[in-house]
């Protein structure tokens, strides 16, 4: 028996930009020539930042999570968030690479969220969740944007500053509902001076250490239903640092996100200021909505994509029956698998990112309506499942704490729930296409696609048609107990168009293979599982089972 002392090699982070031949090659398809040499320069810094600065970061803060504390040593009611000095720097760092800034500045114009989306990779994953208060702080900024001139005035330059600016939060969820937020019971009183008083409980306000809030609350006299309700903004702080009238109940104890503070707070007067007048609450905060899922979508795809590639690494180091694990060919096939997944759902989440910038710079809105929900409801679902064998890989150590590894796992999970559940977003989705006109224009759109398809890949061609023909039936019928299925049904359709597109594009030899080999892996499932058939009854029965009398 060997007396070698028994140590493993650990997987080494490297930079993703260079290792990561699916994102590259989406940056470079995605981005004017003359445009790319910039933004590959800058992803390739935060690719080297990423690997040690920023990683130590994310593990300090994971390890220090916020703390409430109430009361000082003497008595004195102070609830204070306390955050480690390690989450505060990383939400700093987010800023400075410009994450918020990118998509208000000229330097990328109609394409600044795909570099966005590319630094998202690259930070989102080892960043201990310092992205959430980004999202919602670039959520904010477009919505003042849209509505209101003069908030937008006072407030939008400090949002989007590199450096020393603000961060945004919004709070919609209660206890009556995360989802049915017609529910809201927080009310809001009219003062003399035109401002607002809010009075309510927030139940998940995330990222507590903000400077400003945009909030749903209800006018005292509005009807009742999301209706009634109005966006209010408000600055966390008093001018002499305290509270704006928010007391801090607790810090949620989560299943991950640990590092960011999320709390309950209760509004006990909290000065607010209507947003673009009243009215309109919901549809004014789905502004913040639309862009933090498209955050929450990419987030998932980084958090793949991180373990993706300490799996890829992993592999080459551990022995197993004589052999590096990437030798052994059943670990290769379930790789290959999970690769394919991931360059799905990679393409999906970026040409979110694209749509929603074109839209942004008087693109098509369609576009971006309907591919915000998709891309998030289908890259967070599928991230999960992909982590999930991720971490299997790893054997035991996959499941070792102070590996880092379940943490990614975790912090991908909370992606399926806020900003709206995949349930939620697939309704979003079949509300989004049952505008007027909408459904038409967007299986309209997928016809010289497939045709150009069909002339490369004839298989793929006809199983994207079949499948799309089949879900627009589905579609057709109005069932929105199907929803989930159909949403799904139409993320993978969607992601086998862009994977055959990207073979059709890619520019040398070896992207092809890749690109190709790609597509084929992912096309091997059904691209619609959904079966039409089953009888609703034999479902409820399946889902809540009978009681019986023993
Ligand atoms: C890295 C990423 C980090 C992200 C960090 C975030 C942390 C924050 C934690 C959270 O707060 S998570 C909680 C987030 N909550 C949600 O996501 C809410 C989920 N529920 C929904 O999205 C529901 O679909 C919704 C509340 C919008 C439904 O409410 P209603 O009362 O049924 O509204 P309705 O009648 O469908 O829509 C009202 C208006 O809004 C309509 O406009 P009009 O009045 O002009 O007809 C809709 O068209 C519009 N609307 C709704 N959803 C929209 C939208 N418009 C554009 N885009 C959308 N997605």
């Amino acid at each position: 028996m060997s007396d070698e002392p028994f140590t493993q090699d650990p997987p080494r982070p490297s930079n993703r930009f260079r290792t990561d031949g699916a994102l590259r090659s989406a940056v470079r398809r995605l981005l004017p020539e003359e445009r790319y040499a910039l933004a590959a320069a800058l992803l390739d810094d935060a690719g080297e930042r990423a690997i040690e600065e920023w990683r130590a970061l994310g593990m300090r803060a994971e390890q220090s999570p916020p703390r409430h504390v109430p009361y000082d040593p003497w008595g004195r009611c102070i609830d204070r968030i306390e955050v480690d000095p390690s989450w505060t720097r990383l939400v700093a760092i987010g800023a400075e690479l410009g994450l918020v800034a990118l998509p208000y500045e000229e330097t990328f114009g109609a394409r600044a969220r795909v570099v966005q989306a590319a630094l998202l990779q690259l930070f989102g994953a080892v960043s201990a969740t310092a992205s959430c208060p980004l999202a919602m702080t670039d959520g904010a900024t477009r919505v003042l944007l849209a509505q209101d001139d003069a908030l937008a005035r006072r407030y939008v330059p400090r949002l989007i500053a590199r450096r020393g600016g603000w961060t945004c939060a919004q709070w919609m969820t209660e206890t009556t509902g995360g989802s049915d937020v017609g529910r809201t019971r927080t009310r809001a009183v009219a003062r003399d001076d035109g401002t607002w008083e809010l009075y309510g409980t927030k139940w998940f306000t995330s990222a507590t250490t903000a400077d400003l809030a945009l909030a749903l609350a209800r006018p005292d006299g509005a009807e009742s239903g999301s209706r009634g309700l109005s966006l209010f903004a408000l600055e966390l702080r008093d001018p002499s640092g305290g509270w704006n009238r928010l007391r801090v109940r607790r810090l949620k104890e989560k299943l991950g996100t640990k590092a960011l503070p999320t709390a309950e707070l209760d509004l006990e007067g909290t000065r607010a200021v209507a947003v673009g007048g009243l009215g309109r609450g919901v549809a004014k905060i789905a502004g913040v909505l639309n862009v933090a899922r498209l955050w929450a979508a990419l987030g998932a795809v980084a958090g793949v994509g991180e373990l993706l590639s300490l799996a890829r690494d992993y592999a080459s180091r551990r022995e197993v029956f004589g052999k590096p694990l990437r030798e052994q060919p059943v670990h290769r096939v379930w790789l290959g698998r999970i690769a394919a997944e991931y360059e799905g759902m990679l393409l999906l989440a970026f040409d979110a990112a694209r749509a929603i910038g074109e839209a942004e710079h008087g693109g098509d809105p369609l576009e971006a309506r309907v591919l915000a929900p998709l891309a998030k409801l289908a890259c967070a679902r599928d991230a999960v499942d992909a982590c999930s064998h991720l971490i299997e890989s790893f054997g035991g150590a996959g499941y070792i704490e102070d590996t880092g590894l379940p943490q990614i796992f975790r912090d991908v999970h909370v992606h399926c729930i806020w900003e709206g559940t995949t349930t939620v977003l697939a309704l979003d989705l079949l509300r989004a296409l049952d505008e007027p006109g909408a459904m038409q224009q967007w299986f309209d759109r997928y016809r010289p696609r497939i045709e150009a398809i069909a002339g490369i890949e004839p298989g793929v061609g006809s199983q994207i048609d079949a499948a799309l023909g089949r879900v627009r039936a589905l579609l057709e019928t109005g069932r929105t107990d199907r929803a989930r299925g159909i949403a799904r049904g139409l993320s993978r359709i969607h992601r086998a168009v862009l994977l055959a597109e990207a073979v059709a594009a890619a520019p040398d030899e070896a992207e092809r293979r890749r690109s190709r080999a790609a597509l084929r892996v992912f096309t091997a499932a059904p691209l619609l599982e959904e079966d039409a058939d089953v009888d609703a009854s034999e479902l409820e029965v399946l889902a809540f089972g009978e009681t019986v009398r023993v």
